[in-house]
């Protein structure tokens, strides 16, 4: 690949497309992960492609609920495991939660190779492989759930995802966090704490709060009015005002 200069102005913005390119190569990332990615980037483009102060008090409210959370579980997609694999790990580590490979083009090569994916940047349990679990009311791959895993979680982070599953794992009764750079998508409309930022960015700051909220040892009553402080509707419109305004720089 051609280097990219650091003072590039599209720098960050072109690294992130070269790993989800690298991810298609690996068989990581389905060819349709690089639609996925250009439609966040246009709208990462009208954010300023920086995380925005509603986007930090949502990233702060995630890390509060991860805390709070009995069983908290991260799903993982081929888009989400080519760009933040790493982060992914470490932010699992930082909550306590179990990581889960869960695909909308579900094929065991590609579940494989993402588990080893996340193996090789440090997860030691993956979920996801057994399926022996599933979402009720959903008709297609992403209903194949760990029992042990997503189907027995209370909160799920669900990150590039937009679909029905949102709706299928609410009616669950689990509480759900979204990351998707779109606020008007079906998986944003239906999130408790909708993140509208990129995975890039956003998975770092999530571990970054649950980190300064742990070693200060937040109380349990702290962390819930964290929680409880969180504006979904109000992140929501925030997001949405600001990609419609289009100020750039
Ligand atoms: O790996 P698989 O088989 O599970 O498939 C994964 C994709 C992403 C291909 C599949 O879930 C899909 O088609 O998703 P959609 O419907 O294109 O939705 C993806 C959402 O993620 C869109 O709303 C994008 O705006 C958003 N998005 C894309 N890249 C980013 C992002 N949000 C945050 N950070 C990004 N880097």
């Amino acid at each position: 690949m051609t280097e990219i200069p650091d003072d590039h102005p599209r720098a960050q913005s072109l690294r992130t497309r070269h790993r989800i390119e690298e991810g298609v190569e690996l068989g990581i990332t389905s060819k349709q992960g690089l639609i996925a990615q250009g439609r966040g980037e246009a709208y990462d483009y009208l954010l300023g492609e920086e995380t925005t102060p509603s986007a930090d008090r949502a990233e702060r409210a995630a890390a509060a609920q991860l805390l709070l959370a009995d069983h908290p579980v991260l799903s993982v997609n081929g888009n989400v495991a080519a760009l933040v694999p790493g982060e992914m790990v470490a932010l699992a580590e930082a909550t306590g939660a179990d990581l889960e490979v869960n695909l909308f083009n579900r094929t065991d090569e590609r579940m494989q190779a993402i588990a080893d994916h996340l193996r090789d940047h440090g997860a030691e349990d993956v979920k996801g492989l057994a399926a022996d679990g599933r979402i009720p009311g959903l008709d297609h791959e992403r209903a194949k759930v760990d029992a042990d895993g997503i189907g027995d979680a209370d909160v799920v982070v669900v990150p590039l995802e937009d679909g029905d599953r949102a709706e299928a794992l609410a009616e669950m009764g689990k509480t759900e966090i979204v990351i998707d750079l779109n606020p008007m998508s079906r998986s944003a409309q239906t999130a408790a704490i909708p993140i509208i930022d990129n995975i890039v960015r956003a998975i770092p700051n999530v571990t970054k709060h649950a980190e300064e909220l742990r070693e200060r040892g937040a109380s349990r009553d702290e962390l819930e009015a964290i929680v409880a402080d969180f504006d979904r509707e109000e992140a929501l419109r925030a997001a949405e005002e600001t990609i419609r305004q289009g100020e750039l720089d």
